[in-house]
């Protein structure tokens, strides 16, 4: 799928609309979820302009991949949930029923999550 630089995410990374902001580095962006479904849950996006897990491991630098991973902990950590455990998820197109087509992780963390099911 071609990168749609007017999605919600882009916009968020561009300055054009707000968020919550919890962490930033040179790639990485992470925010509160508007629609938390969860006493945390942090939206961890890389800056780069991709939709998927496909196209980020294909044409993303390692930093880039290094960073998004590193930052996934960090924010776990910083939210106070690490001891605890928390979730991480990635919707990804139609079957994923992702709906912002910028690749994001949740994180979700500060209650006993129900078990995962597809
Ligand atoms: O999840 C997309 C997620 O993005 C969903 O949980 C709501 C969230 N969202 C949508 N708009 C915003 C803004 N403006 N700020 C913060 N969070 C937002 P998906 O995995 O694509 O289904």
């Amino acid at each position: 799928m071609a990168y749609d630089p007017d999605n919600i995410f882009a916009k968020i990374l561009r300055g054009e609309i707000p968020c919550t902001k919890v962490y930033e580095d040179e790639h990485t962006l992470a925010f509160h979820d508007i629609n938390p479904q969860a006493p945390t849950h942090i939206l961890v996006v890389p800056k780069g302009p991709y939709v998927s897990w496909t196209d980020f491991s294909q044409t993303a630098s390692d930093a880039e991949i290094a960073a998004l991973v590193r930052t996934v902990g960090l924010v776990a950590r910083e939210a106070g949930v690490a001891e605890e455990g928390y979730r991480v998820l990635s919707n990804v197109g139609v079957n994923g029923n992702q709906e912002v087509p910028h690749l994001h992780i949740h994180v979700f963390g500060g209650r006993r999550l129900g078990r995962m099911v597809p």
